[in-house]
Protein backbone atom coordinates (compact mmCIF):
# COMPACT_ATOMS: atom_id res chain seq x y z
CA UNK A 1 0.00 0.00 0.00
CA UNK A 2 0.78 3.31 -0.48
CA UNK A 3 1.00 5.30 2.94
CA UNK A 4 1.12 8.26 4.46
CA UNK A 5 2.47 8.54 7.95
CA UNK A 6 1.64 11.94 9.48
CA UNK A 7 3.85 12.92 12.41
CA UNK A 8 5.91 10.02 11.31
CA UNK A 9 9.11 11.79 12.94
CA UNK A 10 7.46 11.27 16.42
CA UNK A 11 8.18 8.85 19.43
CA UNK A 12 4.87 6.23 17.79
CA UNK A 13 5.21 7.73 14.45
CA UNK A 14 8.85 6.91 13.51
CA UNK A 15 8.94 2.99 14.46
CA UNK A 16 5.48 2.89 12.72
CA UNK A 17 6.92 4.10 9.66
CA UNK A 18 9.68 1.89 9.99
CA UNK A 19 8.15 -1.11 10.69
CA UNK A 20 5.06 -0.46 8.11
CA UNK A 21 8.59 0.08 5.51
CA UNK A 22 10.00 -3.27 6.33
CA UNK A 23 6.54 -4.99 5.79
CA UNK A 24 6.93 -3.22 2.41
CA UNK A 25 4.64 -0.42 1.80
CA UNK A 26 5.77 2.74 0.14
CA UNK A 27 5.22 5.29 2.72
CA UNK A 28 6.00 8.82 2.72
CA UNK A 29 6.38 10.67 6.35
CA UNK A 30 4.39 14.60 6.52
CA UNK A 31 5.93 15.71 9.52
CA UNK A 32 6.31 19.69 10.16
CA UNK A 33 8.62 19.28 12.88
CA UNK A 34 6.77 20.79 15.63
CA UNK A 35 7.61 18.28 18.78
CA UNK A 36 11.37 19.01 18.11
CA UNK A 37 10.67 23.10 18.32
CA UNK A 38 8.59 22.07 21.52
CA UNK A 39 11.57 20.67 23.17
CA UNK A 40 13.89 23.86 22.06
CA UNK A 41 11.53 25.95 23.51
CA UNK A 42 11.74 23.88 27.21
CA UNK A 43 15.21 23.31 26.67
CA UNK A 44 15.03 20.02 26.97
CA UNK A 45 15.36 16.71 24.72
CA UNK A 46 14.96 13.04 24.25
CA UNK A 47 17.01 11.26 26.65
CA UNK A 48 18.00 9.60 23.14
CA UNK A 49 19.69 11.09 20.65
CA UNK A 50 17.13 11.22 17.85
CA UNK A 51 18.82 12.25 14.32
CA UNK A 52 17.33 14.93 11.87
CA UNK A 53 14.65 13.56 9.93
CA UNK A 54 16.79 13.45 7.11
CA UNK A 55 19.88 11.47 8.64
CA UNK A 56 17.22 8.71 9.69
CA UNK A 57 15.71 8.46 6.43
CA UNK A 58 19.07 7.87 4.86
CA UNK A 59 20.19 5.37 7.89
CA UNK A 60 17.35 3.26 6.89
CA UNK A 61 17.43 3.48 3.10
CA UNK A 62 21.42 2.19 4.10
CA UNK A 63 20.14 -0.50 6.46
CA UNK A 64 17.33 -1.54 4.27
CA UNK A 65 17.82 -0.46 0.62
CA UNK A 66 13.89 0.92 1.34
CA UNK A 67 13.43 4.63 0.52
CA UNK A 68 11.09 6.91 2.67
CA UNK A 69 9.34 9.92 1.53
CA UNK A 70 9.30 12.97 3.48
CA UNK A 71 7.11 16.20 3.09
CA UNK A 72 7.68 19.13 5.95
CA UNK A 73 4.13 20.77 6.28
CA UNK A 74 2.23 21.84 8.90
CA UNK A 75 -1.35 19.96 8.87
CA UNK A 76 -3.02 22.93 10.92
CA UNK A 77 -1.95 25.32 8.69
CA UNK A 78 -1.00 24.58 4.76
CA UNK A 79 -4.29 23.54 3.77
CA UNK A 80 -3.34 23.61 0.17
CA UNK A 81 -0.05 21.94 0.57
CA UNK A 82 -1.78 19.53 1.99
CA UNK A 83 -4.17 19.11 -0.56
CA UNK A 84 -1.56 18.61 -3.27
CA UNK A 85 0.15 16.34 -1.51
CA UNK A 86 -2.87 14.10 -1.21
CA UNK A 87 -3.61 14.60 -4.99
CA UNK A 88 0.11 13.99 -6.10
CA UNK A 89 0.34 10.78 -4.17
CA UNK A 90 -3.15 9.33 -3.98
CA UNK A 91 -2.44 7.20 -0.79
CA UNK A 92 -4.04 4.16 -0.08
CA UNK A 93 -4.32 4.59 3.51
CA UNK A 94 -2.98 7.65 6.32
CA UNK A 95 -1.98 7.03 9.30
CA UNK A 96 -2.94 10.12 11.70
CA UNK A 97 -0.19 11.24 14.56
CA UNK A 98 0.00 14.95 13.67
CA UNK A 99 -1.01 16.38 16.98
CA UNK A 100 -0.04 17.87 20.25
CA UNK A 101 -0.07 15.22 22.75
CA UNK A 102 1.06 16.03 26.35
CA UNK A 103 -1.71 16.46 28.90
CA UNK A 104 0.93 18.41 30.85
CA UNK A 105 2.14 20.77 28.48
CA UNK A 106 -1.47 21.50 27.33
CA UNK A 107 -2.53 22.73 30.37
CA UNK A 108 1.16 24.49 31.00
CA UNK A 109 -0.33 28.08 30.12
CA UNK A 110 -3.32 30.12 28.26
CA UNK A 111 -1.14 30.13 24.96
CA UNK A 112 -0.26 26.38 24.91
CA UNK A 113 -3.35 25.33 25.66
CA UNK A 114 -4.73 27.91 22.51
CA UNK A 115 -1.97 26.22 20.46
CA UNK A 116 -3.33 22.72 21.50
CA UNK A 117 -6.56 23.41 20.15
CA UNK A 118 -5.71 25.43 17.11
CA UNK A 119 -3.26 22.55 15.96
CA UNK A 120 -5.25 19.12 16.50
CA UNK A 121 -8.42 20.32 15.66
CA UNK A 122 -6.86 22.38 12.91
CA UNK A 123 -5.25 19.53 11.72
CA UNK A 124 -7.59 17.20 11.45
CA UNK A 125 -10.24 19.16 10.38
CA UNK A 126 -8.02 20.12 7.25
CA UNK A 127 -7.31 16.72 6.63
CA UNK A 128 -10.82 15.60 6.61
CA UNK A 129 -11.85 18.28 4.01
CA UNK A 130 -8.84 17.61 2.35
CA UNK A 131 -10.00 14.20 1.92
CA UNK A 132 -12.98 15.06 0.53
CA UNK A 133 -12.40 17.99 -2.06
CA UNK A 134 -9.07 16.13 -3.75
CA UNK A 135 -11.70 13.06 -3.84
CA UNK A 136 -8.53 10.51 -1.83
CA UNK A 137 -10.73 7.29 -1.09
CA UNK A 138 -7.66 6.39 1.18
CA UNK A 139 -8.91 4.33 4.50
CA UNK A 140 -7.75 6.86 7.54
CA UNK A 141 -6.17 5.26 11.09
CA UNK A 142 -6.35 8.16 13.79
CA UNK A 143 -4.56 8.00 17.12
CA UNK A 144 -6.96 8.81 19.24
CA UNK A 145 -6.76 7.71 23.18
CA UNK A 146 -8.30 6.22 26.17
CA UNK A 147 -8.57 9.24 27.95
CA UNK A 148 -11.61 10.27 25.86
CA UNK A 149 -13.61 8.02 28.32
CA UNK A 150 -12.45 9.54 31.28
CA UNK A 151 -11.43 7.58 34.15
CA UNK A 152 -13.94 6.35 37.22
CA UNK A 153 -17.03 7.64 34.81
CA UNK A 154 -18.29 3.74 33.95
CA UNK A 155 -17.14 2.37 38.16
CA UNK A 156 -16.09 -1.63 37.97
CA UNK A 157 -18.31 -1.60 34.27
CA UNK A 158 -15.68 -2.38 31.05
CA UNK A 159 -15.64 0.67 28.54
CA UNK A 160 -16.76 -0.35 25.46
CA UNK A 161 -14.75 0.40 22.40
CA UNK A 162 -16.32 3.35 21.32
CA UNK A 163 -19.98 3.11 21.38
CA UNK A 164 -23.00 2.51 23.89
CA UNK A 165 -26.20 1.25 23.76
CA UNK A 166 -28.81 3.32 25.96
CA UNK A 167 -32.16 2.82 26.33
CA UNK A 168 -34.17 6.65 25.81
CA UNK A 169 -37.31 6.63 27.54
CA UNK A 170 -40.02 7.99 25.10
CA UNK A 171 -44.04 8.30 25.74
CA UNK A 172 -44.37 4.74 23.99
CA UNK A 173 -41.86 2.84 25.27
CA UNK A 174 -38.02 2.80 25.85
CA UNK A 175 -35.81 3.34 22.21
CA UNK A 176 -32.34 1.49 22.05
CA UNK A 177 -29.59 3.98 20.78
CA UNK A 178 -26.41 3.15 19.86
CA UNK A 179 -24.33 6.53 20.85
CA UNK A 180 -20.54 7.33 21.43
CA UNK A 181 -19.01 6.70 24.51
CA UNK A 182 -19.97 10.06 26.63
CA UNK A 183 -16.95 11.95 26.47
CA UNK A 184 -15.31 12.98 29.65
CA UNK A 185 -11.41 14.86 28.75
CA UNK A 186 -9.30 15.14 31.70
CA UNK A 187 -7.21 17.77 29.66
CA UNK A 188 -7.27 20.37 27.30
CA UNK A 189 -5.29 17.59 25.26
CA UNK A 190 -7.58 15.29 25.76
CA UNK A 191 -10.23 17.70 24.93
CA UNK A 192 -9.23 17.79 21.33
CA UNK A 193 -9.20 14.09 21.08
CA UNK A 194 -13.06 14.55 21.78
CA UNK A 195 -13.68 16.94 19.38
CA UNK A 196 -11.77 14.26 16.62
CA UNK A 197 -14.53 12.01 17.38
CA UNK A 198 -17.12 14.14 16.67
CA UNK A 199 -15.34 15.44 13.20
CA UNK A 200 -15.33 11.41 12.20
CA UNK A 201 -18.38 10.52 12.84
CA UNK A 202 -19.73 14.02 11.00
CA UNK A 203 -17.40 12.92 7.78
CA UNK A 204 -17.95 9.49 8.10
CA UNK A 205 -21.88 9.98 8.02
CA UNK A 206 -22.11 12.86 5.35
CA UNK A 207 -18.74 11.75 2.97
CA UNK A 208 -18.74 8.03 3.65
CA UNK A 209 -15.21 8.74 4.21
CA UNK A 210 -13.73 5.31 5.88
CA UNK A 211 -12.00 6.24 9.20
CA UNK A 212 -10.28 3.81 11.85
CA UNK A 213 -9.88 5.96 15.90
CA UNK A 214 -7.86 4.15 17.96
CA UNK A 215 -8.05 4.94 21.44
CA UNK A 216 -4.86 4.10 22.58
CA UNK A 217 -3.70 3.82 26.16
CA UNK A 218 -0.06 4.75 27.59
CA UNK A 219 2.62 4.15 25.21
CA UNK A 220 6.24 2.43 26.75
CA UNK A 221 9.32 1.41 25.67
CA UNK A 222 11.49 2.93 23.37
CA UNK A 223 12.95 0.29 20.45
CA UNK A 224 11.21 -1.83 18.02
CA UNK A 225 13.62 -4.54 15.96
CA UNK A 226 13.36 -2.09 13.01
CA UNK A 227 14.77 1.54 15.39
CA UNK A 228 17.41 -1.20 17.07
CA UNK A 229 19.11 -2.13 13.75
CA UNK A 230 21.45 1.40 13.86
CA UNK A 231 21.80 3.94 16.57
CA UNK A 232 20.77 6.79 13.95
CA UNK A 233 17.47 4.97 14.13
CA UNK A 234 16.79 5.39 17.42
CA UNK A 235 13.32 6.12 18.52
CA UNK A 236 12.63 9.18 20.80
CA UNK A 237 12.71 8.68 24.68
CA UNK A 238 10.78 11.69 26.42
CA UNK A 239 11.38 11.80 30.28
CA UNK A 240 10.38 15.75 30.96
CA UNK A 241 7.35 16.53 33.45
CA UNK A 242 5.30 18.04 29.96
CA UNK A 243 6.61 15.01 28.13
CA UNK A 244 7.65 11.71 29.80
CA UNK A 245 5.25 9.30 30.45
CA UNK A 246 4.33 7.67 33.49
CA UNK A 247 6.39 3.95 32.77
CA UNK A 248 9.11 5.39 30.71
CA UNK A 249 9.33 8.14 33.34
CA UNK A 250 9.73 5.78 35.96
CA UNK A 251 12.40 3.34 34.19
CA UNK A 252 14.54 6.71 33.48
CA UNK A 253 14.49 7.45 36.88
CA UNK A 254 15.27 4.06 38.35
CA UNK A 255 17.96 3.90 35.64
CA UNK A 256 19.53 7.53 36.84
CA UNK A 257 19.47 6.94 40.26
CA UNK A 258 16.10 9.29 40.57
CA UNK A 259 13.54 8.75 42.88
CA UNK A 260 9.78 7.46 41.25
CA UNK A 261 7.64 10.88 41.03
CA UNK A 262 3.95 9.01 42.18
CA UNK A 263 1.60 11.46 41.60
CA UNK A 264 -0.63 11.56 45.01
CA UNK A 265 -0.90 8.27 46.05
CA UNK A 266 -0.38 6.32 42.77
CA UNK A 267 -3.98 5.44 43.23
CA UNK A 268 -4.39 6.14 39.42
CA UNK A 269 -5.60 2.98 36.87
CA UNK A 270 -4.39 3.65 33.50
CA UNK A 271 -4.35 1.27 30.50
CA UNK A 272 -1.33 0.94 28.62
CA UNK A 273 1.00 -0.73 25.47
CA UNK A 274 3.99 -1.24 24.50
CA UNK A 275 5.46 0.38 21.30
CA UNK A 276 6.20 -3.24 19.31
CA UNK A 277 2.15 -3.29 19.32
CA UNK A 278 1.74 -0.15 18.62
CA UNK A 279 3.27 -0.23 15.34
CA UNK A 280 1.42 -4.01 15.23
CA UNK A 281 -2.39 -2.68 15.77
CA UNK A 282 -1.49 0.45 13.31
CA UNK A 283 -0.89 -2.92 11.10
CA UNK A 284 -4.10 -4.38 11.61
CA UNK A 285 -5.98 -1.76 11.38
CA UNK A 286 -4.63 -0.95 7.92
CA UNK A 287 -5.56 -4.05 7.19
CA UNK A 288 -9.07 -4.61 8.62
CA UNK A 289 -11.11 -0.51 7.40
CA UNK A 290 -14.79 -0.21 8.24
CA UNK A 291 -16.94 -2.12 6.25
CA UNK A 292 -19.37 0.00 6.59
CA UNK A 293 -17.96 3.90 5.59
CA UNK A 294 -20.96 5.48 7.44
CA UNK A 295 -19.94 4.61 10.71
CA UNK A 296 -16.55 5.18 12.50
CA UNK A 297 -14.69 2.18 13.55
CA UNK A 298 -13.71 2.46 17.02
CA UNK A 299 -10.48 -0.03 18.85
CA UNK A 300 -9.53 0.27 22.26
CA UNK A 301 -5.58 -0.18 21.60
CA UNK A 302 -4.36 -1.03 24.84
CA UNK A 303 -2.93 -4.34 26.41
CA UNK A 304 -3.25 -3.95 29.92
CA UNK A 305 -4.28 -2.09 32.92
CA UNK A 306 -2.16 -0.77 36.07
CA UNK A 307 -2.40 0.81 39.41
CA UNK A 308 0.37 3.47 39.28
CA UNK A 309 1.67 2.70 42.78
CA UNK A 310 2.15 -0.94 41.70
CA UNK A 311 3.85 -0.26 38.82
CA UNK A 312 6.26 2.57 40.87
CA UNK A 313 6.53 -0.83 43.37
CA UNK A 314 7.48 -3.26 40.57
CA UNK A 315 10.21 -1.03 38.62
CA UNK A 316 11.27 0.08 42.78
CA UNK A 317 11.73 -3.77 43.86
CA UNK A 318 12.99 -4.72 40.07
CA UNK A 319 15.82 -1.79 39.89
CA UNK A 320 16.05 -1.05 43.65
CA UNK A 321 14.85 2.46 43.59
CA UNK A 322 12.97 5.30 45.85
CA UNK A 323 9.24 6.12 45.43
CA UNK A 324 8.41 9.53 46.09
CA UNK A 325 4.85 10.82 46.87
CA UNK A 326 4.28 14.23 45.23
CA UNK A 327 1.80 16.50 45.46
CA UNK A 328 -0.25 15.95 42.44
CA UNK A 329 0.17 18.79 39.69
CA UNK A 330 -2.88 17.28 37.36
CA UNK A 331 -7.12 17.51 38.67
CA UNK A 332 -7.64 13.69 38.88
CA UNK A 333 -9.36 11.18 41.16
CA UNK A 334 -6.77 10.04 43.36
CA UNK A 335 -7.90 6.40 42.80
CA UNK A 336 -10.13 4.85 39.46
CA UNK A 337 -11.00 1.44 38.17
CA UNK A 338 -10.44 0.57 34.77
CA UNK A 339 -11.73 -2.25 32.81
CA UNK A 340 -11.32 -1.95 28.87
CA UNK A 341 -11.94 -4.21 26.04
CA UNK A 342 -10.16 -5.03 23.77
CA UNK A 343 -11.93 -7.56 21.64
CA UNK A 344 -11.26 -6.57 18.32
CA UNK A 345 -7.34 -6.21 18.10
CA UNK A 346 -7.33 -9.64 19.86
CA UNK A 347 -10.11 -11.28 17.61
CA UNK A 348 -7.67 -9.42 14.77
CA UNK A 349 -4.53 -11.46 15.29
CA UNK A 350 -2.69 -9.53 17.87
CA UNK A 351 -0.67 -11.07 20.58
CA UNK A 352 -0.16 -8.82 23.45
CA UNK A 353 3.30 -7.85 24.57
CA UNK A 354 2.75 -7.25 27.99
CA UNK A 355 4.61 -6.31 30.92
CA UNK A 356 7.88 -8.34 31.73
CA UNK A 357 10.82 -7.79 33.69
CA UNK A 358 12.50 -8.71 30.87
CA UNK A 359 11.43 -5.68 28.91
CA UNK A 360 11.46 -3.46 31.87
CA UNK A 361 15.30 -3.75 31.93
CA UNK A 362 15.15 -3.37 28.28
CA UNK A 363 13.55 -0.09 29.05
CA UNK A 364 15.93 0.75 31.93
CA UNK A 365 19.39 -0.36 29.67
CA UNK A 366 18.45 2.24 26.90
CA UNK A 367 17.99 4.93 29.70
CA UNK A 368 21.19 3.73 31.39
CA UNK A 369 23.34 4.07 28.23
CA UNK A 370 21.94 7.90 27.71
CA UNK A 371 21.60 8.65 31.62
CA UNK A 372 24.50 12.01 30.97
CA UNK A 373 22.07 13.69 28.55
CA UNK A 374 19.41 13.67 31.29
CA UNK A 375 18.99 17.22 32.84
CA UNK A 376 17.75 17.07 36.48
CA UNK A 377 15.83 20.26 36.57
CA UNK A 378 13.45 18.57 33.70
CA UNK A 379 12.47 15.42 35.97
CA UNK A 380 9.58 17.21 38.40
CA UNK A 381 6.32 17.65 36.49
CA UNK A 382 5.50 21.34 36.95
CA UNK A 383 2.64 22.14 34.69
CA UNK A 384 -0.76 22.34 36.98
CA UNK A 385 -4.09 21.83 35.95
CA UNK A 386 -5.54 25.18 37.76
CA UNK A 387 -3.29 28.16 38.73
CA UNK A 388 -1.73 27.96 42.40
CA UNK A 389 -1.77 24.36 43.11
CA UNK A 390 1.09 22.97 44.82
CA UNK A 391 4.53 21.33 42.54
CA UNK A 392 7.53 20.16 44.48
CA UNK A 393 10.68 21.60 44.23
CA UNK A 394 13.38 19.06 42.64
CA UNK A 395 14.43 15.70 44.36
CA UNK A 396 17.98 15.87 43.69
CA UNK A 397 20.78 18.45 43.59
CA UNK A 398 22.67 16.32 40.86
CA UNK A 399 22.07 12.59 39.98
CA UNK A 400 24.76 10.19 40.58
CA UNK A 401 27.60 9.35 38.74
CA UNK A 402 26.95 6.52 36.67
CA UNK A 403 29.27 3.33 36.23
P1 LIG B 1 4.90 12.96 19.24
O1 LIG B 1 4.70 14.35 19.70
O2 LIG B 1 6.19 12.28 19.54
O3 LIG B 1 4.66 12.90 17.65
C1 LIG B 1 3.72 13.69 16.98
C2 LIG B 1 4.35 14.15 15.66
O4 LIG B 1 3.40 14.95 14.94
C3 LIG B 1 5.59 15.00 15.89
O5 LIG B 1 6.66 14.53 15.12
C4 LIG B 1 5.15 16.41 15.48
O6 LIG B 1 6.22 17.17 14.94
C5 LIG B 1 4.05 16.10 14.47
N1 LIG B 1 3.03 17.17 14.35
C6 LIG B 1 2.32 17.75 15.35
N2 LIG B 1 1.50 18.68 14.85
C7 LIG B 1 1.69 18.70 13.51
C8 LIG B 1 1.13 19.48 12.45
N3 LIG B 1 0.24 20.44 12.67
N4 LIG B 1 1.56 19.24 11.17
C9 LIG B 1 2.48 18.26 10.95
N5 LIG B 1 3.05 17.51 11.91
C10 LIG B 1 2.65 17.73 13.18
O7 LIG B 1 3.68 12.10 19.81
P2 LIG B 1 3.51 10.51 19.88
O8 LIG B 1 3.78 10.09 21.26
O9 LIG B 1 4.21 9.86 18.75
O10 LIG B 1 1.94 10.39 19.64
C11 LIG B 1 1.41 10.25 18.33
C12 LIG B 1 -0.10 10.23 18.40
O11 LIG B 1 -0.53 9.15 19.20
C13 LIG B 1 -0.69 11.50 19.01
O12 LIG B 1 -1.80 11.92 18.27
C14 LIG B 1 -1.09 11.07 20.41
O13 LIG B 1 -2.19 11.81 20.84
C15 LIG B 1 -1.40 9.60 20.23
N6 LIG B 1 -1.16 8.83 21.46
C16 LIG B 1 0.10 8.79 22.01
C17 LIG B 1 0.31 8.06 23.19
C18 LIG B 1 1.64 8.01 23.88
O14 LIG B 1 1.73 7.44 25.00
N7 LIG B 1 2.71 8.52 23.31
C19 LIG B 1 -0.77 7.35 23.76
C20 LIG B 1 -2.03 7.43 23.16
C21 LIG B 1 -2.21 8.16 22.01
N1 LIG C 1 2.02 10.37 36.64
C1 LIG C 1 2.72 10.13 37.83
N2 LIG C 1 4.03 10.41 37.85
C2 LIG C 1 4.71 10.89 36.77
C3 LIG C 1 4.00 11.11 35.56
C4 LIG C 1 2.65 10.84 35.54
O1 LIG C 1 2.16 9.69 38.83
O2 LIG C 1 5.93 11.11 36.90
C5 LIG C 1 0.58 10.05 36.58
C6 LIG C 1 -0.31 11.19 36.12
O3 LIG C 1 -0.68 12.03 37.19
C7 LIG C 1 -1.47 10.41 35.50
C8 LIG C 1 -0.82 9.15 34.94
O4 LIG C 1 0.44 9.04 35.59
O5 LIG C 1 -2.35 10.01 36.50
C9 LIG C 1 -0.62 9.13 33.44
O6 LIG C 1 0.18 10.24 33.03
P1 LIG C 1 1.01 10.17 31.68
O7 LIG C 1 1.73 11.46 31.51
O8 LIG C 1 1.80 8.91 31.63
O9 LIG C 1 -0.15 9.98 30.59
P2 LIG C 1 -1.24 10.99 30.01
O10 LIG C 1 -1.10 12.37 30.51
O11 LIG C 1 -2.57 10.34 30.21
O12 LIG C 1 -0.90 11.03 28.46
C10 LIG C 1 -0.28 9.96 27.74
C11 LIG C 1 0.13 10.52 26.38
C12 LIG C 1 -1.12 10.95 25.61
C13 LIG C 1 -2.08 9.78 25.54
C14 LIG C 1 -2.40 9.21 26.90
C15 LIG C 1 -3.15 7.90 26.81
O13 LIG C 1 1.02 11.62 26.54
O14 LIG C 1 -0.75 11.37 24.31
O15 LIG C 1 -3.27 10.16 24.91
O16 LIG C 1 -1.16 8.89 27.57
S1 LIG C 1 -4.34 7.73 28.11
O17 LIG C 1 -3.68 8.04 29.39
O18 LIG C 1 -4.78 6.37 28.06
O19 LIG C 1 -5.37 8.70 27.87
Amino acid sequence: MRVLVLGGDGFCGWPTTLYLSDRGHDITVVDNLSRRKIDVDLEVGSLTPIRSIGERIRAWHEVSGKEIGFVNLDLATEYDRLAAVLAGIRPDAIVHFAEQRAAPYSMRTGKTKRYTVDNNVRATHNLLTALVETGTGAALVHLGTMGVYGYGWSGSAPIPEGYLTVKVPTPDGELEREILHPANPGSVYHMTKTLDQLMFAFYAKNDGLRITDLHQGIVWGTQTPQTSQDERLINRFDYDGDYGTVLNRFLMQAAVGHPLTVHGTGGQTRAFIHIRDTVRCIEIALANPPQDSSRVRVLNQMTETHRLLDLAKMVADAMGAEIAYLPNPRREAEENELIVRNDQFLALGLHPTTLSEGLLEEGREVAARYAGRADVTKIVARSVWRAGMETSGDLVAELPAQP
